[in-house]
């Protein structure tokens, strides 16, 4: 039988709170390294789970893990994410409070699999009835249609989310889930018209011209062969070995039903991504005058059958933008470069707008209904976060500036909550100790979105300013406003000289996770709102359109909220959403073995060491009375087999008599907190010696029976 002690040499230990040396990152780094050999993928620091991306398949996953997880305690059983979703399960239940889940870590690290990991483990082990069974069956076919439009392959990643995902789980008395909301945000749409060198655009598209039979297609004048797409093949990479968009197709189709979508609107539904594509073949040419016609009458007409406008006013609309002149809305034409871009931006409002129809719908099908569950009045909630990570390209634009802004918001919220619940323990439990110096990344937060003089109050001010306001104008506003700023660089030195590395249209963002270079180009176009292309979508009879292109709303006189600031607010939003809630926190790594170079890197982003010497700072190790009791309570004559007395008096009879020092342990009013691992350690391996004997007595007993 393999020793404790030999067993940890081998795998490393399962809490890097437990490692002797826990200063030094070369010893954290061979933490997980010995793990990620022996396939353990996950380890703790405390309660945070920390994880690596296997990019394989593992055993892990099965009826029989879960069962195994259900209702056990944390640290009885190895590290996994089921631990974390029944930990989160029971607190939820036990102390009627909401959770919520928070996984971060960046582009391709583990995410979504984790939170659908988290879901499944949700829909397997909790109680069902036939209605229950029906919302979690709609919950899990959530994931395939919203990756189907909101996820696309990246250089980073061959499913990566394009959007970011707050998932509400609503669970009724008995622990059942009932109900389901889901709030997303800011998608990528500039995706649909344009994919970089080696990514394509979302999945749907290749999906429908893959996989859907000869009939549809010919009903959508689609053909078989994705190369017709203009939206299709920016990326010049239509096919990746990871996906099967055919097999994906009928998984997706599937879903749809599952979730309640009747065939008309999954007929109407595919008619605008069909519609997508026709507008993204319209080509143009230019009249004497210098003015945009359009060359392509076939597109036009599937476009006004698809979506069901006239096609003569669909003509005008991608021609001309509405103006007013002394009082009078006047149609003035466009030349080629405008025409092509009022095309491309009529491709990304109806996308856009799609996609939230889509998430909105799928809410109706996931609401709590009271009238299926009566005797549910009180629900509680579990939240899963899962957002777009921190992504850095060669080139960088106004979406890369906002998912990595999301990102330093949620750093900051990890940051705020673990040292702060960290403190409250010791609070709660009369505990002194001393605090931990860390990166407080606050400062980026606020040099995003302080008001005044934040980037984004600066772009508002550009974007909504009348004149000469350009791109250009936005960066040198930047330059003057933030210039000296400690994690802001443009190409301007301070003496006046130039920065060669750096373009003269690009400002440097120094994130906590690493420095990224935004391109300015077309980040003043960051309006929800465009022109007048938009209008015609109001005339369609297209269901889902008219819902999504609210007339009176497109012609509400208000100055409209810039994209960015909408994204700000629903930031703050959702940040106020998370702290109303006991988080839990899975913190995923990417890894390209075997160097792990790039997970020094992320270690040290996470602020993982600074996580670990804050909980090394007071006290390794706390378990609550009754858990230390009931594990160790066979070492000690005086506590085995039953305790009888108060349980502070148990736990100080077994720590005197196993020899623990008084500087090596303090009593809360709840906990035992012990300061070095190395106790724990000793005491763990004293359990061990003692199952071993137990074990080796019993074989000598049934050899002389036998
Ligand atoms: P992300 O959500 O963190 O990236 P994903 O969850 O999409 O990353 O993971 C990327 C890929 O890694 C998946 O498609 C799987 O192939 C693999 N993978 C991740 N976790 C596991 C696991 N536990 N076991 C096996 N394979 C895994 V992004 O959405 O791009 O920020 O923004
Ligand atoms: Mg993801």
């Amino acid at each position: 039988m393999e020793s404790a002690l030999t067993a940890r040499d081998r795998v490393g230990v399962q809490d890097f709170v437990l490692l002797e040396n826990h200063t030094s990152e070369a010893a954290f780094m061979e933490n997980l390294r010995k793990r990620f050999k022996e396939n353990l993928i996950y380890t703790y620091i405390g309660s945070v789970l920390v994880s690596v991306n296997p990019y394989k398949d593992l055993e892990i996953y099965t009826k029989q893990h879960m069962e195994r997880y259900r209702g056990v305690n944390f640290y009885e059983v190895s590290p996994h994410i089921y631990a974390v979703s029944d930990n989160a399960y029971r607190s939820m239940r036990t102390e009627r409070r909401d959770q919520c889940i928070l996984i971060s870590g960046e582009s391709g690290a583990g995410k979504t699999e984790a939170s659908k990991k988290i879901l499944q483990y949700y829909a397997v082990t909790c109680p069902a009835s036939d209605q229950v069974q029906t919302v979690k069956d709609r919950l899990l076919q959530s994931n395939p249609v919203l990756e189907a439009f909101g996820n696309a392959k990246t250089l980073r990643n061959d499913n990566s989310s394009r959007f970011g995902k707050y998932m509400d789980i609503q669970f009724d008395f008995r622990g059942a889930p009932v109900g389901g909301h889901i709030l997303n945000y800011l998608l990528e749409k500039s995706r649909v018209v344009h994919q970089s060198h080696g990514e394509r655009n979302f999945h749907i598209f290749y999906q429908l011209i893959e996989g859907g039979d000869e009939d549809l297609l010919r009903r959508l004048g689609l053909e078989r062969n994705t190369q017709q797409y203009q939206y299709l093949v920016k990326g010049n990479c239509s096919k990746v070995s990871s996906i099967n968009d055919r097999s994906e197709w009928k998984v997706v189709s599937k879903a749809l039903t599952v979730i309640g979508f009747s065939e008309e609107e999954v007929e109407e539904l595919l008619n605008i991504i069909a519609s997508v594509l026709h507008l993204g073949n319209l080509q143009f040419g230019t009249e004497d005058s210098g003015y945009a016609y359009i060359t392509t009458d076939t597109q036009i007409k599937y476009l006004a059958r698809l979506v069901d406008v006239e096609g003569a006013a669909l003509k005008e609309a991608l021609t001309h933008k509405k103006i007013i002149a002394k009082g009078e809305e006047l149609m003035s034409p466009l030349n080629l470069e405008q025409a092509a871009s009022a095309r491309d931006a009529l491709a990304k409002a109806i996308y856009g707008r799609t996609f939230s129809w889509l998430v909105n719908k799928i809410n109706h099908s996931l609401a709590f209904k009271d009238e299926q569950f009566p005797s549910s009045k009180n629900t509680s909630v579990i939240g899963l976060l899962d957002i777009y990570g921190f992504e850095v390209f060669q080139q960088n634009s106004f979406e890369q500036f906002c998912i990595n802004y999301c990102n330093e918001k949620l750093q900051q919220l990890f940051i705020e909550l673990t040292l702060k619940s960290e403190q409250d323990e010791y609070e709660s439990e009369g505990i002194t100790w001393e605090p931990v110096q860390y990166f407080n990344n606050k400062i980026i937060c606020d040099l995003v979105e302080e008001k005044f003089k934040g980037i984004i109050s600066i772009l508002d001010e550009e974007c909504l300013r009348p004149g000469d306001a350009s791109d250009i104008t936005f960066l040198e506003k930047l330059e003057s406003t933030l210039g000296g700023h400690a994690h802001f660089v443009t190409h301007k030195l301070a003496d006046g000289k130039t920065r060669k590395v750096m373009g003269r249209e690009e400002f440097r963002l120094l994130h906590y996770a690493g420095e990224v270079n935004y391109n300015v180009n077309g980040k003043k176009d960051g309006r929800d709102r465009s022109s007048g292309e938009e209008d015609v979508t109001c005339q369609s009879e297209n269901k889902i359109l008219s819902q999504c292109f609210d007339k009176e709303e497109l012609s509400d006189k208000k100055r409209p909220e810039t994209t960015a600031t909408q994204f700000k607010t629903s930031l703050a939003k959702l940040m106020e959403i998370l702290m109303s809630k006991e988080p839990s926190y899975v913190r995923s790594h990417v890894c390209l073995s075997p160097a792990l170079v790039l997970i020094r890197h992320q270690v040290k982003y996470l602020g993982l060491m600074e996580n670990l010497r804050v909980r090394r700072a007071g006290f390794a190790y706390r378990r609550r009375y009754e858990v230390f009791l009931q594990r160790y309570k066979s070492l000690c004559p005086g506590t085995w087999p039953n305790w009888q007395g108060r349980l502070p008096d148990g736990v100080s009879t077994l720590v005197k008599y196993l020899g623990y020092k008084p500087e090596e342990y303090k009593l809360g009013r709840t906990k035992i907190f012990i300061r070095f691992p190395k106790t724990l350690f000793a005491t763990e391996d004293a359990l061990e010696v003692r199952k071993h004997s137990l074990a080796t007595k019993l074989q000598a007993c049934w050899k002389s029976y036998s």
